[in-house]
Parts: C-alpha cells; structure tokens; sequence
C-alpha cells in the first residue's frame, strides 16, 4: 500500500539521519523533500502545506530525547501529524439501541459499492450480527442480482424488488429485518457516473424516509483528489457519516486517504484492499501512518524510551560526557534505562537498518547485560567513580565477586577507557556528546 510514498519517505529520513545533529536547515530540506513527497502522491495542496507547518513548529520546539537521535525524533512527529491528519482514532459504526441498525451505503458508479456491502455484511457475520443486505439500486437489473450472489458467497440474505422503488425497497427491507430479526440492515444504492440531480434526490428521499444511523460514502481510493471532490460534492446534498476508501491494494498514491478526513471533516471508516470478500479492513489513522512511513516499530520504540528516560538525569549525563567525567556509576545508570525497555533483541530489532544478519553478528544480547552489570555491582564506590585504580588484585577480586573472569574484566575496563578517551577527543573538536555508544 502506497509503496512510492513509502519509498520516498525512507528516502527523506535515511538522508536525515545522515546528519547527527539536525539543524534548522536540515529541517528545512526534510520539510521541503516530504511537502513534494505528498504532493507527488496526490495530497490535497492546502492540506500538505498546514501539515509541514504544524510539523516544522514541533520539530522546532521539541525537546530531543537524549538516547534517541533527532532524526527519529522528527520521525515520531511526522508520524504523530500524520495520524492526526487522518483522524487521530478509529471511527467504529453507531451502535444503536434498538436493531436493526441501518447503514446506507453511497457513491459513484464503479467506486465498489455493492462490493463493499458483501465484506461489510461479512465483517459484521464475523463479529457475531446478522446482518440483511438490501438493494436499492434499481436502475440496472444486474445490480440486485450482483447483491443477490454477493450475499450467496458468504451466506447472507439479500432483498429487493425490481417492481418497486428504492425508498419502499429499503422500507420492506425495513420491516423484513424486524420480523425475521436481522439486527443489521446494509442499503446498497445506485450509482453514476457523474453527481446528478436525479441520483441526489434519490438518496436524500431514502435518508428523509428511512433515516439510516451511517450513510458510508464510498470513494475508489486510487482517484485521489478526484475521490476528495466527488466527496464534498456529495456532503453538499447529504450529509453522510463515514467514508469507505476501496481499491487500496490497487497503485492508489495516498492523496485520498491522507486529505480526506481534512478536507471533508468525515472520517474514513473502513478501507477495502482487494476484490475478494475477506478483503476489508477497519481504518485506525495510527496503524495507516506507521505503514505509509514504513516504521511501525521505530515508534514504538521512541515512545518506550520517553517512557524510561529520566530527561534530568539525561541533561547531567550529557553535561558529564562533555567533561569527560564519565563514571562506572553512570554507566550502571544507562544499563537500568535501557533494561527498562524491554529485552535487548527487542530493541534492538526496532531499529531500522539493523537487519537480522547484523543482529547475528552482534554481540549484543541480555547475557551480555548481566554480566556488565555484576561486573560493575562488585565494584567498591571508589573504584566506580576512578576506575584507573582498578589494579590486577581488585580485578581479580572483582571477577570473583561478580562470577566472571579477569579477562572479562580486561575486556570491560578496556571499552570503558577507550569511551573516555574518545569522548575527550570529541570534545576537543567541540563536538556534543549525544550520540554516544556504549562499549559493548
Ligand atoms: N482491487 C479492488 N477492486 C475492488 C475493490 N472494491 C471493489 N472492487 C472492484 O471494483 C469494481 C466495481 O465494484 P462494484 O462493487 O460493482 O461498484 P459499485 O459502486 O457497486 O458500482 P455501481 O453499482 O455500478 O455503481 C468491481 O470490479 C469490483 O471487483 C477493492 O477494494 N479492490
Ligand atoms: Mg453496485
């Protein structure tokens, strides 16, 4: 799903992260590199320009998390705005007291309507409802019988009748769902090929009369802009309540599904992704930015370490590598921050560009961490705060302690001071201590 704009934002952020710091200029070039990535994918032109202005203002005043570099900080507000773009949350169905629920369903002509009844009355059959679908187009004969085998392929009754009209067709429908207790009752209605008057009198007339509690507007996800006029144009003459993008497995580019919401105030309730009946998903904003920015996972894991980070004991850590005056104890204090993330294999396969090969290779795992940490617990005060005191009797009193090996203990005191003098030299250079590594 909108493979291209996933491309071209991986693209964006792997220049970013190029740069350790990020600097008001990089921040520039990202924002202009991702205000063409969204109007290459056919995003509504006001809508990707309030969305690079509300980006840059956080980016610009947000507090960088120590252990985190800035880039993926942006990442995590990119992906923020964008969810919020679309929504913020998942937008269920009414729920109604008393049944049967009535979803009219409406668009134009091919947008996937009368697919989208099928796998909406599968979805609702999955979940346990009983749901009866209608149909109200009767402008072509084929269509209620298309509803008609719809139905047949996953077991749900269909009603129509071609000798009536569309409002009474739904009014029977109405009265069948009472009697023989279907507690859902899905209205698939005609469509054109372009917003006529005829059609819009049509649908206000069933709205008017059978007062459905959702009018899903359903709008074929690959025609972009096209899709956020037609809606609009549509909102003007009934004032529907959700919006079903379809055809999502197609090329669509994520113009309609990215400025929908914010041009039409409607939110996307559900999206089809494929011609099959199974094909439907529920649309939550979050799950749809973490896709289109291809980092579930990096998200995830900045949220984890906002969760952990002490940002006071991060500022006097930093304060403390620019002097050099790293200790043991500081150390220890780093290990406890990122144990509290979770299992390192975990985090560590959160982060993107770390494939599994390199994460063989590492030597980095939990083991690793505990025997670190009951290196550095055997330790006396003194001998964290000045290593350089740790001569062969303490090492080998240390390894005792700790259940490891002198040479473990070599290897450790080794990384530690090889730390030490590289963050002296950095700080010759002037340079910030936070992208600090740690010497395992
Ligand atoms: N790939 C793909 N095709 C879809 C999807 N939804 C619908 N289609 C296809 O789009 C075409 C039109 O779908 P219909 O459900 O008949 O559209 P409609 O809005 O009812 O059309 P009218 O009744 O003529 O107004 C069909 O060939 C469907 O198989 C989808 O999510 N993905
Ligand atoms: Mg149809």
């Amino acid at each position: 799903m909108f493979q291209e704009l996933s491309d071209k934002f991986e693209g964006i952020f792997q220049k970013l992260k190029g740069h350790g710091k990020v600097t008001e200029k990089h921040l520039d070039e990202t924002m202009r590199d991702v205000r063409r990535a969204l109007l290459e994918a056919d995003v509504n032109y006001k809508v990707a320009k309030q969305l690079i202005v509300e980006i840059t203002q956080r980016a610009l005043g947000a507090n960088i998390v120590q252990s985190i570099t800035p880039a993926q900080q942006i990442i995590k507000i990119v992906n923020d705005e964008l969810t919020r773009l679309m929504g913020g949350v998942n937008a269920p169905l009414k729920t109604v007291n008393i049944p049967p629920a009535i979803i009219m369903v409406i668009g134009l002509q091919g947008a996937g309507k009368t697919t989208f009844c099928g796998k909406l009355a599968y979805h609702l059959k999955k979940q346990g409802k009983s749901p009866l679908l209608v149909g109200a187009d009767l402008q072509r004969p084929a269509a209620v019988e298309q509803l008609r085998i719809v139905g047949e392929e996953i077991d749900v009754k269909s009603y129509s009748d071609l000798q009536s009209n569309p409002v009474q067709v739904c009014k029977n429908g109405f009265k069948l769902a009472r009697q023989e207790g279907y507690d859902t009752l899905i209205l698939d209605t005609a469509g054109r090929l372009h917003i006529d008057d005829a059609l819009m009198n049509e649908l206000v007339q069933i709205k008017t009369e059978v007062k459905p509690h959702d009018i899903l507007f359903v709008a074929d996800g690959m025609t972009g802009q096209d899709a956020v006029n037609t809606a609009n144009t549509f909102l003007d003459r009934i004032d529907f309540s959700g919006i079903v993008l379809t055809k999502m497995d197609g090329d669509a580019r994520g113009g309609a599904a990215l400025s929908i919401k914010s041009v039409t105030g409607k939110s996307i309730k559900f999206i089809g992704t494929g011609e099959k009946l199974e094909a439907l998903e529920s649309f939550h904003p979050d799950r749809m930015a973490s896709r289109i920015l291809g980092m579930g996972d990096i998200v995830s894991l900045v949220e984890k370490a906002q969760d952990v980070v002490d940002l006071k004991k991060a500022k006097s850590l930093e304060k403390k590598l620019r002097r050099a005056e790293f200790t043991f104890e500081d150390f220890h204090d780093q290990l406890q921050q990122i144990k509290k993330m979770g299992p390192l294999s975990q985090i560590v396969g959160m982060i993107p560009g770390l494939n599994s090969k390199a994460l063989k290779d590492s030597p980095v795992d939990d083991g690793a961490l505990v025997g670190i940490e009951a290196i550095i617990c055997s330790m006396t005060a003194e001998e964290k705060q000045r290593p350089q005191i740790i001569n062969g009797s303490r090492r080998l009193r240390i390894a005792k302690g700790s259940g490891t090996t002198v040479q473990e203990i070599n290897r450790l005191l080794k990384q530690f001071f090889t730390m030490q003098k590289m963050m002296k030299k950095f700080n010759k250079k002037g340079m910030r201590g936070n992208n600090m590594q740690f010497p395992f």
